[in-house]
């Protein structure tokens, strides 16, 4: 099966997965990336049953709204039921590496308000240590020098994504040759750097289903 096949696969499951949960005022949380957006088109057909969608991006904003399906603010809400969302990586603890996308921020908000986080990948995603992706870091503007220097600390290797700026007009470091041994601990430092907005390290919010489409099929992980 290939990559998009396997994309196809585990955003069907993740259908499957909650149409049995779907109530008139069900509300769901909406990720990021080629995958969150397979899931979006298969969310269509079921519009109609549940509320409103919380989306972490513009762009998955606008794919939603293209299939008719309803977005509000999560200002809106007064609770997200289920979060759908990829990631770059997952590990056995089902702590993830986010942010390829550059949405991160959005992405780690809706997670922390989220009844239930589902993450949806394929098998390649999951490793037993986090940290070959490199770990996306949004960064105030005027901080990108200090920031970058603190990274170095931490032992890594930061590189601006050039060009790039986010939904909430910060920029992006991608932190390249960490091993991630500690992923709480390093979460913790990361946040702790002024100048930080946010980062891709999703430890202490890991999902708590990771649905995994690999040859054989969609496999689940808690
Ligand atoms: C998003 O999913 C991002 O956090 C992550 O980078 C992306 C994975 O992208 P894809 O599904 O295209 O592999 O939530």
């Amino acid at each position: 099966m290939n990559s998009d096949a396997k994309k196809q696969a585990v955003a069907a499951a993740a259908l499957d997965y909650l149409k049995p949960h779907l109530e008139n005022d069900t509300v769901i949380g909406i990720g990021t990336g080629s995958t969150a957006n397979c899931f979006i088109d298969a969310l269509a057909p079921v519009r109609g049953r549940f509320a409103v969608t919380v989306a972490s991006s513009e762009a998955s904003a606008e794919r939603l709204k293209s299939h008719g399906i309803p977005v509000q603010s999560l200002t809106s809400v007064d609770r997200v039921d289920f979060y759908v969302d990829g990631a770059d990586q997952a590990n056995s603890a089902l702590q993830l590496i986010k942010g390829g996308g550059g949405a991160l921020t959005r992405e780690k908000i809706v997670a922390a308000v989220a009844r239930e986080f589902i993450c949806i990948a394929d098998d390649s995603k999951l490793v037993h240590t986090l940290g070959e992706f490199p770990l996306p870091v949004e960064v105030i503007p005027m901080a990108r020098s200090h920031v970058a220097r603190c990274l170095v600390s931490l032992g890594g290797e930061p590189v601006y994504r050039d060009g790039f700026v986010t939904d909430n007009g910060n920029i992006i470091l991608d932190v390249h040759r960490l091993s991630i041994a500690q992923p709480l601990a390093l979460e913790e430092a990361i946040n702790n750097i002024t100048g930080v907005v946010c980062h891709g390290l999703f430890a202490h919010r890991p999902a708590d289903v990771l649905l995994l489409a690999g040859d054989a099929g969609v496999r689940e992980l808690r």
